[in-house]
């Protein structure tokens, strides 16, 4: 998604601006003949992967219909500046700050589903698997795309999303049926929902044991997996932006995966001198982004560096240098952002 593309009087991100992220490459699903199968030994009668209870789309869509809003973002957003802003390249795609989107989803909650397939209380964690082909890297096949979580964020505010704002999703976000773990890393948002394993065991996959976890730099070897994504800022500019020389009004979005934003302080100085933005909290939907706008009273001609740097109600914020990692995870420090006054 282009920040300059990004309309200041629309909340939301429709599916055909969001960014897409693939491991491998988008499959081509028949909605019709579509199953998501629940299997494991978590469910109140225990149940092996080939006895899985098989859902349809038209059963799913019997079921308390839900929407919900939140933003949606890549662990790597921002990766592109640990080298360009902290010398510090690191492996992975060199996104900006494009990789994240605040996007409407509608589908039910997968509490619902779960109660009605039946849960057994010890039940401790789901694996999602897509339905994508097997990720091969590096002469490794490491299977199909799948991630585990937690059933206490099961129950909380996960969802089994088929659309965004009324229309199906596209198949490049996961259709027909793709997880919702607002707020959490954009990894655990498994596309192309294939099946969901319940579990009263710890499970893993190599994306939680292998990949998304910090390794390198500061990090401990046994650094947990990652969950709930930082706090982060944008300006709704482009990349070294011309600005004619006359007060202007400029806007930005900032957001945090564990609670709002309270706060946002804004440099037109490159950092010298601070003040606040002004948000529009109560613009704000469910768990997306918090929108916000500055004055900027007179610009002088030449080149300057626009900063931003918000506050959760978490009490979370935005670190000037982003902690060193080798995957370039949760680049979240406040990026520099050139623009040209002329
Ligand atoms: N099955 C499957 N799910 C997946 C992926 C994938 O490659 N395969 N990529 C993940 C990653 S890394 C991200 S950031 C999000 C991106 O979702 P989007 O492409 O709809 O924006 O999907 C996640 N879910
Ligand atoms: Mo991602």
């Amino acid at each position: 998604m282009r920040w300059e593309s990004v309309d200041p009087r629309r909340y939301r991100t429709t599916q055909e601006r969001l960014f897409v992220r693939n491991h491998t490459s988008t499959p081509t699903i028949d909605a019709s003949s579509y199953r998501l199968r629940i299997f494991g030994d978590g469910l109140a009668t225990p149940r092996a992967e080939g006895g899985a209870v098989s859902i349809s789309l038209a059963e799913l869509k019997t079921l308390p219909q839900a929407s919900l809003t939140a933003v949606h973002e890549c662990t790597g957003n921002g990766r592109r500046f640990f080298a360009a802003q902290q010398g510090q390249p690191a492996a992975g795609t060199p996104w900006s700050l494009g990789s994240v989107g605040t996007v409407r989803w509608d589908g039910v909650w997968l509490r619902d589903v779960l109660a009605a397939v039946g849960l057994d209380p010890r039940a401790l964690t789901i694996q999602a698997t897509g339905l994508d082909d097997p990720y091969v890297t590096g002469g490794v096949d490491h299977g199909r795309v799948r991630r585990p979580f937690p059933v206490t964020k099961a129950l909380d505010d996960a969802l089994l999303a088929w659309g965004v704002d009324g229309d199906p999703l596209l198949p490049d976000h996961g259709f027909p049926l793709r997880l919702v773990l607002p707020g959490w890393v954009g990894i655990a948002s498994i596309k192309w929902l294939g099946s969901l394993e319940v579990s009263t065991t710890e499970l893993t996959s190599p994306w939680n044991t292998k990949w998304y976890r910090m390794t390198g730099g500061d990090f401990p070897a046994d650094a947990p997996p990652l969950d709930v994504n930082p706090v982060r800022s944008a300006w709704e500019l482009a990349w070294d932006a011309t600005l004619p020389a006359e007060p202007v009004r400029l806007t930005g979005r900032s957001w945090s995966g564990a609670a709002p934003v309270r706060r946002v302080d804004v440099s037109l100085d490159g950092g010298r001198s601070w003040r606040p933005a002004v948000l529009d909290r109560a613009g704000r939907q469910d768990q997306g982004w918090t929108r916000w706008s500055i004055q900027w009273a007179r610009p002088r001609p030449g080149s300057h560096e626009l900063l931003a740097r918000a506050i959760d109600a978490a009490g979370r914020t935005q670190p000037l240098v982003a902690a060193y990692n080798d995957n370039g995870y949760f680049f979240d420090a406040v990026v520099r952002h050139p623009v040209r006054v002329a």
